[in-house]
């Protein structure tokens, strides 16, 4: 066998030895880089006869073509092989389902508090949050409840030891201070519900001492009860998802607005499931007012020039009444099978124009 054709079996022989790409580049690098075994006979055609070199040199050349060929088929071998061996590793069976069944729901409370963040977003309001624990001034004195003022009973406030800085502190019996610390750092025009816990000490089939409010507060140069009306209107045609409401204003009292409202929402109750908009009974919906100027002034807010408007309902009473829960207390007993039964589809999340309860 000549030189030549030892050569070539060995190289081929390497080539179709090697198992991966580094052992093939190698073999390559070994051959046909630059110093070679091939280019080194390459070389060799430059000290030759021009007779000799046109003997050898295509002979040469075809060998490197050859081995040049070899080792790309090899190349294209080990990369069909490595694609089918991931191929096989990373198969998936696509009749499996997307995700797992998700084995959460949301509760009520939480469902009602997006749709009404949904309904007040789209009605110009953004969301304000404060803390549970309260100072006394936030929660009663600057809402025109000062210290041993009657109107404090009508609140069953839950005391907290006195903190170091010397401040009297209480879970918030409503959110109200929300908006309180909403006026004091941002000059109107304000457009913010504060939905949120608060805490009363009260407990039976309709009251909890923990229970879910939400709140609305509107400050402009020019707003009024009419304005009050309409938003509450529009918040329960969208929220009981009906075509036409029907409220009805009682006066009230609240330290804090003047004149201040209660809303009734016209209901029937006759074939066992309420329905809004029809029918001759009447439902407590909301309480509300005008911002007394004294709050509005105690907020650093002009009440010379500017008036406000604000709104308080109960977030777990709109629950009960929209998807039928007799209990309140049975919202916070974390029964699983409750749970399940009233929770809702963790991706259904609700939008106005996506539905807000399906
Ligand atoms: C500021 C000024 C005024 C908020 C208001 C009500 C009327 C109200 C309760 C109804 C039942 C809440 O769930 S409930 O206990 N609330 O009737 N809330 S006006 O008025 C404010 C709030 C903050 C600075």
């Amino acid at each position: 066998m000549s030189d030549i054709a030892k050569l070539e079996r060995d190289i081929l022989a390497a080539v179709k030895a090697a198992k991966d790409e580094a052992s093939l580049e190698a073999a390559r690098v070994a051959a046909l880089g630059k110093k070679g075994s091939i280019s080194e006979l390459l070389k060799t055609l430059g000290a030759m006869s021009a007779e000799e070199r046109k003997a050898k040199g295509p002979a040469f050349n075809s060998l490197r073509d050859r081995v040049a060929g070899a080792i790309a088929a090899r190349r294209a071998e080990l990369a069909d092989a490595s694609l089918n061996s991931r191929l096989q590793s990373e198969k998936i069976d696509v009749t499996l389902p997307a995700r797992p069944e998700p084995r959460g729901t949301v509760h009520p409370v939480s469902q009602v508090f997006d749709e009404l963040t949904a309904i007040f977003a789209d009605l110009g309001f953004a969301v304000a949050e404060g803390p549970d624990v309260e100072y006394d001034d936030y929660n009663f004195t600057k809402l025109n409840i000062p210290p041993d003022h009657a109107a404090r009973q009508m609140h069953d406030t839950f005391y907290v030891s006195r903190q170091a800085d010397g401040e009297r502190h209480v879970l918030r019996t409503h959110t109200s201070p929300v908006q309180v610390r909403t006026m004091l750092k941002q000059k109107p025009p304000i457009r913010i519900i504060a939905p949120g816990r608060t805490y009363r000490v009260d407990s039976d089939a309709t009251h909890s001492p923990m229970f879910h409010q939400f709140e609305g507060l509107v400050v402009d140069d020019a707003t009024n009860l009419g304005h009050l009306k309409w938003t509450l209107e529009e918040f329960c045609k969208a929220f009981f998802e009906v075509d036409k409401v029907e409220m009805r204003a009682r006066p009230s009292y609240f330290p804090f607005t003047e004149p201040s409202v209660e809303w009734d929402l016209r209901c029937d109750r006759s074939g066992g499931q309420i329905k809004f908009g029809t029918g001759n009974d009447w439902l407590e919906l909301a309480g509300s007012g005008i911002v007394h100027p004294r709050v509005l002034a105690m907020c650093g807010i002009d009440p010379e020039k500017y008036q406000g408007y604000a709104f308080g309902g109960g977030i777990d009473r709109l629950a009960m009444l929209k998807y039928g829960i007799p209990d309140i207390r049975s919202f916070f007993e974390s029964d699983l099978r409750w749970l399940r039964h009233y929770g809702f589809a963790a991706l259904d999340i609700p939008t106005l124009d996506g539905g807000l309860s399906r």
